[in-house]
């Protein structure tokens, strides 16, 4: 993967995901960014062969909801990975810091709590601008980002057991 372009990866090395099932949780907040990385989270799944019947999509209200509805799915579903999609931009407030926090720290204890990945597909940025760039701009979409990455992850666990 490249920091200038997140779009930009060796697809050699994508192992298939034909045989993987998925869960996206997608926050609404946002929605012109998080619509956008939904897109190409899935386009990249499928393109490494994941298939529709296999990948279930759950919308939360924000950011910081991302944490219980990557649990709701991982609890209530038999996925290989998890894929967590939101947009959280700087305002006026200390706010901010506090749902970056939040979810960051969530989605890490979910890593640690269940046997399987969940990707931190979040967009942390300053400004509309900077996100839309990572979103389908001139930065790629770090929605393929997080697709490339649940797929390598699932595959690594099933290397391992
Ligand atoms: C409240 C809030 C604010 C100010 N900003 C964002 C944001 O930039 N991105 C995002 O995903 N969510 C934001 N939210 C909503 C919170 O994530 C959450 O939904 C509410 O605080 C209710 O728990």
């Amino acid at each position: 993967m490249s920091t200038d372009d997140l779009s930009k990866y060796d697809a050699g090395s994508v192992p298939n995901a034909g045989d993987m099932r998925f869960g996206i949780v997608v926050a609404d907040w946002n929605q012109e960014v998080t619509s956008s990385l939904l897109r190409g989270a899935l386009s990249t799944l499928k393109k490494h062969g994941a298939t529709d019947n296999n990948i279930v999509v759950k919308h939360v209200p924000g950011s910081f909801e991302l944490t219980l509805g990557a649990q709701f799915l991982a609890e209530y579903d038999d996925l290989d990975a998890v894929i967590c999609l939101g947009c959280v931009i700087q305002g006026e407030t200390p706010h901010f810091t506090y749902i970056c926090q939040g979810v960051t720290y969530g989605i890490t204890e979910l890593n640690l709590d269940y046997n399987i990945p969940f990707i931190f597909g979040v967009l942390t940025t300053l400004t509309l601008e900077q996100a839309l760039a990572r979103a389908g701009g001139v930065h790629g979409n770090k929605g393929d980002e997080a697709a490339v990455t649940a797929i390598r992850m699932a595959a690594l666990q099933r290397e391992m057991e």
